[in-house]
């Protein structure tokens, strides 16, 4: 029987990348994301190659997330890893011009529907036992503080920390912890944090050489496919064409 990932935020960027690089070596895939058609697209691209079975799903809607799990068909249920990669930035302006609403929908999405999520399988996984794994996306913004961050980086520390606590509370369990903190990777990201600024997207990319969601997707499924003892506790990856900046000082 094939290994089975079940990934959030498959429709776009990493999560569908990440699709494709699992079913490129034979695992079953459990696919969900808010927009079914683009999960039926990938279904028909992969679905010849390996089993494939989605689901529309808001990471927000605890008890929609309990029902996907729920209900998944008998051939998906034993889940050996979880690729909690549904997420999002709004809001790139200072936090003081930033609208509530839009601060509640980072929260909601990066830090209520990732432990959503992952409590809904966490007993799978640790029934699946040694080789178990769930692979968080973080962020280099959970570490490195920058302008325009505010609640988008705070949630990303929450994912790096919650990955480390979760760990202690697997051991012994044999299910490993991830949290992969990727920098500026060329995705739908920035058309989202945008609210649909294409040239802004282009403009951040332009001249230089960001990450790929394939080369995320290579990370995420390195360290889903490492022998059952080695777990990679956080893996910062950036461009090497980005690094941090000095210190800011306000000057008169
Ligand atoms: P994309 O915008 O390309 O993809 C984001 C995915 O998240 C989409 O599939 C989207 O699906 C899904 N998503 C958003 N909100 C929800 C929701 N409420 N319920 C379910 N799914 C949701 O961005 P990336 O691929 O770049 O981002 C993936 C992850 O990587 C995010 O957690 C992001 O914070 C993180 N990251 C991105 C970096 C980058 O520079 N690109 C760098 C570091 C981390 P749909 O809209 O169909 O629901
Ligand atoms: C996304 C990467 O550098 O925009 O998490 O914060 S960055």
């Amino acid at each position: 029987m094939s290994n089975i990932v079940f990934i959030t935020g498959a429709t776009s960027g990493f999560g569908r990348a990440a699709a494709r690089r699992f079913a490129a070596a034979g695992w079953s895939l459990i696919l969900t994301g808010r927009r079914l058609e683009r999960l039926q697209a990938l279904q028909d691209e992969l679905g010849g190659q390996v089993p494939v079975h989605v689901a529309a799903l808001d990471v927000r809607d605890a008890a929609a997330v309990r029902q996907v799990v729920g209900e998944l068909p008998e051939a998906f249920r034993q889940v050996r890893a979880l690729v909690n990669n549904a997420g999002l930035a709004l809001a790139p302006q200072a936090a003081q011009q930033v609208e509530l609403a839009d601060w509640h929908t980072i929260i909601d999405t990066n830090v209520t529907g990732l432990v959503n999520v992952t409590h809904a399988l966490l007993p799978t996984l640790i029934a699946s036992g040694a080789g178990a794994s769930i692979v968080n996306l973080g962020s280099v913004a959970g570490q490195w503080p920058y302008p325009g961050s505010h609640v988008y980086g705070a949630t990303k520390a929450f994912v790096q920390q919650f990955s480390y606590n979760l760990r202690c509370d697997l051991l012994g369990t044999g299910v490993r912890v991830t949290d992969i903190a990727p920098g500026m990777a060329e995705t739908e990201f920035t058309l989202v944090r945008t609210k649909g600024d294409q040239a802004a997207s282009e403009r951040l990319y332009s001249g230089t050489t960001p990450l790929t969601a394939e080369d995320i997707a290579e990370q995420i499924f390195y360290v889903a496919s490492l022998p059952a003892h080695i777990n990679i506790n956080r893996l910062e990856v950036m461009p090497t064409r980005q690094a941090w900046s000095p210190f800011a000082v306000d000057r008169d």
